[in-house]
């Protein structure tokens, strides 16, 4: 596709654009970070979405440019908002090409000290079938980042064929739970039981949960009932690009 040999030169041309998708509280309703979401504003096409392209990236090698770009953006978006006076934790993906990057670690501490970063600043997400695909070296990778003190998240979780055993030992926060589960709760018993056990499976290993693809109140407050500790989804707000970000959750608060 000729859009994607376009790619590499729109990382250059800085066509990439940070967006932020809110995370709330369920209980409490307060915002309490955003999801950072790539889009790129190409000059002909307009936004074309991650989904367009990502797994073009993943294929190519191009997401180690694209993950230092928004590791890159997300810092400075903070270091901005904290001089500003409020901020808000950026949660960014990483792809499975991204664990087995021998430099990431060396960018990512790098990063972090050219913008000055707070603990909790960031937080990374990676899929449960990314670490699946070589849990080893996942386990590794996961540790050494671990060992920066930031945030980890399991995203897409309940897709990706993971033991007990294995979670158990990693060294994460967080367990997203995949949106085809909390979009089927309403009217799938089955997707609410899987809901309900991954709350319950997160609470006992002290992990903390976020169900995502929220679309409607009645399923956030089945969440709330539920004990689900954050929530994302079009119901909350759509993703936004990061200075709307800002204007709504200071209107929120
Ligand atoms: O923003 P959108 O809803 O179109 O996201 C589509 C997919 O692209 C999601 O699965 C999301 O995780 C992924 N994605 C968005 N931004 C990034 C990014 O910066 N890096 C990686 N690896 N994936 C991203
Ligand atoms: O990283 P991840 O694959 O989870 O990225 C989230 C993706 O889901 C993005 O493409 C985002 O735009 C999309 N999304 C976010 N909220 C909702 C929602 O409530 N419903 C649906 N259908 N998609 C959502
Ligand atoms: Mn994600
Ligand atoms: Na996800």
């Amino acid at each position: 596709m000729a859009l994607m040999s376009e790619l590499r030169g729109a990382i250059e041309r800085d066509e990439l654009m940070l967006w932020c998708q809110p995370k709330l509280q369920v209980k409490s309703g307060r915002v309490c970070g955003a999801e950072a979401l790539v889009r790129w504003k190409h000059p002909r096409l307009g936004m074309v979405s991650p989904g367009d392209f990502i797994k073009h990236a993943e294929n190519t090698g191009l997401i180690t440019p694209l993950t230092y770009w928004m590791l890159d953006a997300a810092l400075r978006q903070l270091y901005a908002w904290h001089e500003q006076g409020e901020w808000q934790p950026l949660s960014i993906n990483l792809s499975a090409r991204d664990l087995h990057d021998p430099k990431l670690l060396e960018r990512v501490e790098g990063a972090l000290a050219t913008w000055g970063a707070e603990p909790g600043w960031i937080e990374f997400e990676l899929t449960e079938s990314a670490l699946m695909l070589d849990p080893t070296a996942a386990l590794e990778t996961l540790s050494r980042l671990k060992r920066l003190e930031l945030r980890l998240a399991i995203d897409d979780y309940g897709t990706g064929y993971s033991s007990l055993a294995y979670l158990r030992q990693l060294p994460v926060d967080t367990l997203k739970i995949d949106q085809s589960f909390v979009h089927g709760m309403q009217r799938d018993q089955g997707c609410e039981a899987i809901v309900h056990s991954t709350i319950e499976l997160a609470h006992s290993l002290g992990l903390s949960v976020i169900a995502e693809g929220v679309e409607d109140q009645a399923t956030l407050t089945r969440l709330d009932a539920l004990a689900c500790d954050m929530a994302q989804g079009y119901c909350i707000s759509r993703p936004l690009p990061a200075e709307e970000f800002k204007g709504w959750w200071m209107q929120k608060a």
